[in-house]
């Protein structure tokens, strides 16, 4: 039998989309799909069992005001269905995203893996990403400090490959053995079940300052890195060190890293916080929104591949998955490209049950004994059954393999397969010996001979015992900005613990990390600070792990409010908007009302939103162009200031054109110079200004500019009170 996969396009192969996300259609993962896909326009509604109903609005009553019938068989199943719709939700990683793309290398790696989709730069490999957030359900906010999952299903012509990563490189614990403990500590308190989706409780404190494996990972949590921009904005890893293997059954360690084209950018705490009320699917919208309006993200794979022989060169265990190789120190090598260009049509069908598996492996690719990975390897099987209900989701349209499957599974709850004639076992005579055993020649996957030899033993190796280096590698290379966000993070989550002494083996454990940190997290908690160092700060950096020294020449995808009011310079509005739409930004017109206002000529400009519908948090850049009237409502509009000021505050670009000028002057922006009359296009920390008629195409451009570098943190924002 061929796989029902390979065999569903030209079955129905007429049927073409034109629905939601109707871009990027056609590969191979779709073509499968399209036969599943049921259209309300395509005829009557009908019973599950396909008869046509003519009422599904009244039950079937004995008379007009009588009793409801048994026989009603469609309210039945109507209700029925209804109080079946829940599946549990994931244990971790509840809320999610999904989209479908493609995956491309640049060149053939037969040197390293016989990996099918990573030997041939003219194929591409249908992919589906799913994004989540760790802690909280699946109904919480998208903007929690939180770890992101980076989930890759690579769908290859050998079978499913799962590259189930996080957006930092490291991890709490290094046995899988520990997963449950640390899942009880960092989830809401059983007890009371609060907090939702946030670290900031005691239980979570208690187990990690009592388990110092996990301060690296501690450090990355507490960093920026743990609140994403956009999904499009940040990187993934396969955190552990995976082998690669070749025909000649040469293995390679790798570590797997995803670069987003866009730069890896942050939001702020404060920023972060109110997005949570504002627009809880901040990061979920935003990724639905760039795939359908063609602004598709892109992720370039890297590797880093350390050969066998080198296994011990490093001064921690690569099977260690709460330390990094510094790229400084194994450079990375990019090896292809991800690009997500189709929205699921179906967020149940296809995001909530996508079921991704670390030990979904392709011939190539193989395993480490790092223990955590190898419990891993474990854990996803098992939870799928429980999620999804039995053996059979590997056949979900979402997970199902473009490779032919065939095996003698048989059976189970939801099976759709039908399996022909008496052969279920194998060896067999009755069905001539099928299915038979492919060769390694053919494509069977051989497991990497290792050899392994030890007495079994509930120990760990002294070569992971080394628990600080890596968390003061990351702390001496954060920007001064990044460190700062880092104390006033660990102040406000150990503000919100109870239990005093939990608090202070907290900052004992930072001053085996750095003193000063130590120092200044105590001093914001009420905790005596320590009077030395525990551990000598060893000096080492690795700029690479900063997001100050990433790119930023871009300002793609990027959301900018144009705030207008009656009487707004049209020749200001659209020097701006051509200015932002050149380099790829969204920008949108915001006045006090939906509609349209009058510009200065006499003419109507449209509006895009209403401010009172959005906010400030929600943009990239604010900016308000000139025109007097305009300039003196929003003046006297408590809500226009604020847009500008919550900018400012949260560092991101500032402008203002004209008679624009003087709304910003009226905010008192601290230290900051603002145009006068006769000087060119101003620019200081990050705020674009001129008062002269005939600038504002260069201001425009500034302005366009400095919205690539994201963030201003020059400025003297302390004082500003949004
Ligand atoms: Fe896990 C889900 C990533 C350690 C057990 N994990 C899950 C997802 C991601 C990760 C991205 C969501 C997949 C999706 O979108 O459906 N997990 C990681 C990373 C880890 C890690 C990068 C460390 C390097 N996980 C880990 C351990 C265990 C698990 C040590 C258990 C021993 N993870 C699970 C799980 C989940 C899961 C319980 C919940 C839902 C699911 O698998 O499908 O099996």
């Amino acid at each position: 039998m061929a796989a029902d996969g390979a065999q569903g396009p030209e079955q129905d192969g007429q049927r073409r989309d034109e629905g939601a996300g109707g871009k990027g259609r056609g590969d191979a993962k779709d073509r499968q799909l399209e036969p599943l896909r049921d259209r309300p326009e395509d005829g009557p509604l009908t019973t599950d069992f396909g008869t046509r109903v003519d009422d599904t609005d009244n039950a079937l009553h004995a008379g007009e005001r009588g009793p409801t019938l048994m026989e009603d068989f469609h309210f039945r199943e109507k209700i029925t269905r209804f109080d079946h719709e829940r599946i549990p939700e994931r244990v971790v990683h509840a809320r999610g995203a999904g989209a479908y793309g493609v995956f491309r290398p640049y060149e053939s790696l037969a040197e390293f893996t016989r990996a099918d989709f990573l030997q041939d730069p003219d194929r591409e490999t249908p992919v589906f990403v799913r994004f989540s957030t760790v802690a909280g359900s699946r109904g919480s906010a998208d903007t929690v400090r939180d770890v992101r999952g980076f989930a890759t299903k690579f769908y290859t012509r050998e079978g499913n490959y799962d590259l189930v990563g996080n957006n930092f490189p490291v991890f709490f614990i290094q046995d899988a053995i520990k997963f449950p403990d640390f899942v009880h500590a960092v989830k809401p308190e059983p007890h009371h079940e609060m907090p939702q989706a946030a670290s900031a409780h005691d239980t979570f404190w208690d187990f990690v300052s009592l388990q110092p494996e996990a301060t690296h990972m501690v450090m990355w949590l507490m960093s920026d890195r743990s609140l994403p921009r956009s999904y499009r904005m940040m990187q993934g890893f396969g955190v552990h060190t995976f082998r690669f293997v070749n025909a000649q059954g040469r293995g390679t360690f790798v570590k797997f890293h995803w670069r987003p084209v866009l730069g890896t950018h942050s939001l702020i705490w404060e920023e972060a916080q109110t997005i949570a009320g504002k627009d809880p699917d901040f990061n979920r919208r935003d990724l639905w929104e760039a795939i359908d309006r063609g602004d598709y993200p892109e992720f370039e794979l890297a590797v880093q591949l350390v050969p066998e022989e080198d296994e011990h060169r490093f001064d921690f265990d690569l099977l260690d998955a709460t330390k990094i190789i510094p790229e400084e120190t194994v450079p990375l090598r990019p090896i292809g490209r991800m690009v997500l260009n189709r929205n699921p049509d179906n967020f149940f069908a296809e995001t909530e049950q996508v079921a991704f598996h670390t030990a979904h492996v392709v011939p190539g690719i193989d395993f480490t004994n790092d223990p955590l990975l190898q419990g891993r390897n474990f854990s996803y099987l098992d939870t799928q059954l429980i999620r999804l209900g039995g053996p059979n989701f590997e056949q979900l349209p979402v997970n199902r393999a473009l490779a032919t499957v065939r095996n003698n599974h048989r059976d189970g709850y939801g099976q759709h397969r039908i399996h022909p004639g008496p052969g279920s076992y194998s060896p067999n005579t009755v069905a001539g010996g099928c299915p038979v055993m492919a060769s390694p020649d053919a494509g069977a996957y051989v497991h990497y001979q290792e050899r392994v030899d030890g007495a079994k033993i509930r120990k760990r190796s002294p070569s992971f015992s080394d628990h600080y280096s890596q968390a003061t590698l990351f702390w001496n290379s954060m920007a001064s900005w990044e460190r700062e966000h880092i104390v006033a993070a660990f102040r406000f989550e150990l503000g919100k613990v109870d239990r005093m002494p939990i608090r202070r083996r907290m900052v004992e454990v930072l001053n085996h990390v750095d003193h000063e940190l130590a120092r200044e997290v105590a001093a914001g908690i009420g905790v005596p600070p320590p009077a030395g160092p525990a551990t000598r700060n060893h000096g080492r950096s690795s700029p690479a792990l900063s997001m100050a020294t990433g790119p930023s020449e871009s300002i793609a995808t990027r959301k900018i409010a144009i705030l207008v009011a009656d009487g707004v310079a049209e020749a200001d509005v659209s020097a701006l908007r051509s200015a932002l739409a050149a380099g790829g930004a969204t920008p949108e017109v915001l006045a006090a009302h939906d509609g349209e206002v009058r510009t200065e000529d006499g003419g109507s400009l449209p509006v895009d939103r209403a401010m009172p519908t959005m906010a400030s948090v929600l943009y990239d850049a604010v900016c308000v162009p000139g025109g007097a009237d305009s300039a003196r409502a929003l003046a006297a509009d408590g809500l226009a200031g604020h847009y500008v000021t919550e900018a400012f505050k949260h560092g991101k670009a500032v402008a203002a054109l004209g008679a624009g000028v003087a709304v910003l002057r009226g905010l008192g922006l601290p230290g900051v110079r603002l145009a006068e009359e006769g000087d060119d296009v101003v620019d200081d920390h990050g705020v674009i200004t001129t008062v002269d008629a005939g600038r504002e195409h260069g201001a425009a451009e500034s302005f366009a500019g400095i919205i690539a570098f994201h963030r201003h943190w020059d400025r003297d924002r302390d004082r500003v009170p949004a």
